[in-house]
């Protein structure tokens, strides 16, 4: 008897325990934030919200600050840019660039929405904010013709990276024209703080004239609709992240990108050269990934990469559908700046094999556009080091000394030395086999160069002129002859 009363309470103490312990583990865990509903949080008087043009981001949330009113107001404008050197577009922009202005909210934020379409544009434009709950994402209140302004609201519910685009037909031609952008809505508390945040979006492009034709490019809708660009970019633009536009960061900083996907058809494979995501918040959503090399970043989507920079050097954003980056434009540079470490990188290899290939390499006038003649000798050698720049010195590098066993020396090079010919019918026709070059043997492959007539007599002039070697000059014609007398024989003789 007295042994099953003491079970009976030691039964009643334990589930007395369980339900205490119970409760205290739902307080730990809730932190208060179950019961936290941002579509009940009330909104705390209004501010006009800081847009920022890419590649900046308006700055973080204060963790502390109240659901508010924001205003958002966002001007429409049909304009003329640069897609790459000598090629112009007519861009479609969400406030004057592509992508679009960033916009920067929390959770809880109602936000007031104006959509002003310039009295100078053609067409009419809404947008589609895939931040927002309702009918189109906001496609269906803010239709707006030329000269109008249309108002709608909505409150900010689920905490997110989001891409926002045009949704006026034919849509896919809005979005093309780089009509997209991205909206961050930061969760109640913010994000972990950075050192660095920067905003880049992809998007593809359909040229009437191919990868770097000269003039100015009407959109083509039979290539978007074959899913065929001519262009592949970071920003609207070949180099809008490259070069003297390169993002900067320091080493020993945290860096964040807030990276979207506009489209409107291909799907981005993201990567850093030279980095690992530390973290990536995968889609924009709550889910961390960590160590990430490369992230897919789907047509109208968005991805948060976070990573710390310990070494100096450039570190290069791609598109790892690599035909993209190299030939197609999807390349820009982060320029890290301080102290070594040889520990983590010993530094011995050259990042010039990437650079010198990319960006507006592939972007040369090409055949028959608005090459110019060179009126001189001189004039031949510099524009021919121009097309060395672009083209050769990935392989054969900067100073023409090329890598033993890998590629050829064109410095103080034996093989054209007497026979300026067998430089030429590399260009035009390409190179394989085996070749003995300053008494070394070289076994490999060089690919017939896209380059007119022209462009060839300037870089062979270049060549003789350049490195050491002996001088002299050829012309477009002598090129002409080469390339209709087939490839050269190399050994034969
Ligand atoms: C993708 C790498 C690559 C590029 C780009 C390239 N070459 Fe070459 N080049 C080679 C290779 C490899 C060989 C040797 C081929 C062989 O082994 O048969 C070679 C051979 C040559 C040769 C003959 C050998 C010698 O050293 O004299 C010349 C001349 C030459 N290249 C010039 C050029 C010029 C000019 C350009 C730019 C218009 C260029 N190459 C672009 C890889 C390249
Ligand atoms: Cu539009």
């Amino acid at each position: 008897m007295g042994f099953e009363m003491s079970l009976i309470e030691n039964k009643l103490n334990l589930s007395t325990l369980l339900v205490l312990f119970t409760a205290l583990v739902f307080t730990a865990c809730d932190g208060g934030k179950s019961d936290y509903n941002p579509a009940n949080e009330k909104v705390v008087g209004e501010t006009i919200a800081e847009l920022t043009l890419p590649p900046n981001v308006p700055a973080p949330i204060d963790p502390h600050r109240a659901a508010t009113k924001q205003i958002v107001n966002m001007e429409v404008l049909e304009q003329e840019g640069t897609m790459t050197d000598g090629v112009t577009y007519t861009y479609w922009t969400f406030g004057g660039s592509v992508p679009g202005q960033f916009i920067r909210i929390r959770e809880g934020d109602e936000v007031e929405f104006h959509l002003k379409n310039h009295p100078d544009n053609k067409f009419a434009h809404n947008i589609d904010l895939h931040a927002v709950t309702g009918p189109g994402g906001g496609a269906a209140s803010s239709f707006t013709a030329p000269g109008h302004e249309t108002v709608f609201s909505f409150k900010a519910l689920n905490p997110g990276l989001y891409v926002y685009h045009c949704a006026t037909a034919p849509v896919g031609m809005h979005i093309a024209n780089g009509m997209y952008g991205l909206i961050l809505v930061e969760p109640k508390g913010g994000l972990p703080k950075v050192d660095r945040e920067y905003y880049v979006m992809q998007g593809d492009f359909y040229t009437a004239g191919r990868n770097g034709e000269a003039g100015h490019q009407p959109f083509d809708m039979d290539k978007a609709l074959a899913e065929n660009p001519d262009y592949v970019v970071f920003n609207g633009s070949v180099g809008a992240i490259a070069g003297d536009n390169a993002l900067k960061a320091k080493v020993g900083e945290t860096v964040r990108l807030f990276v979207g996907n506009g489209g409107p058809n291909l799907v981005s494979s993201f990567h850093v050269i030279g980095e690992i995501f530390d973290e990536v918040s995968v889609e924009g959503g709550d889910m961390i990934n960590r160590n990430v090399q490369t992230t897919l970043i789907p047509a109208g989507g968005a991805a948060m990469v976070t990573f710390k920079v310990e070494v100096p050097g450039s570190l290069h954003l791609v598109d790892h559908s690599i035909f993209r980056a190299f030939n197609k434009g999807a390349l820009g540079s982060i320029v890290v700046t301080g102290d070594e470490d040889k520990k983590i990188y010993s530094g011995l290899m050259e990042d010039k094999v990437y650079m010198a290939e990319g960006g507006r390499s592939l972007t040369l006038p090409s055949k028959g556009s608005n090459e110019t003649t060179a009126g001189s000798k001189a004039e031949r050698i510099d524009m021919g080091a121009n097309v060395y720049k672009n083209l050769c010195q990935a392989c054969h590098q900067p100073d023409g000394k090329g890598m033993k066993g890998v590629f050829p020396p064109l410095a103080k090079s034996d093989y054209f030395a007497n026979d300026h010919n067998k430089a030429i019918s590399a260009i035009v026709h390409g190179l394989s086999g085996k070749i003995t070059v300053n008494g070394e043997v070289y076994n490999s492959a060089m690919p017939a160069q896209s380059l007119s007539d022209e462009e060839v007599a300037n870089v062979v002039t270049y060549l003789l002129n350049s490195f050491g070697n002996k001088g002299g000059e050829v012309s477009p014609d002598q090129v002409k002859k080469v390339r209709s007398s087939g490839a050269a024989d190399k050994g034969g003789h």
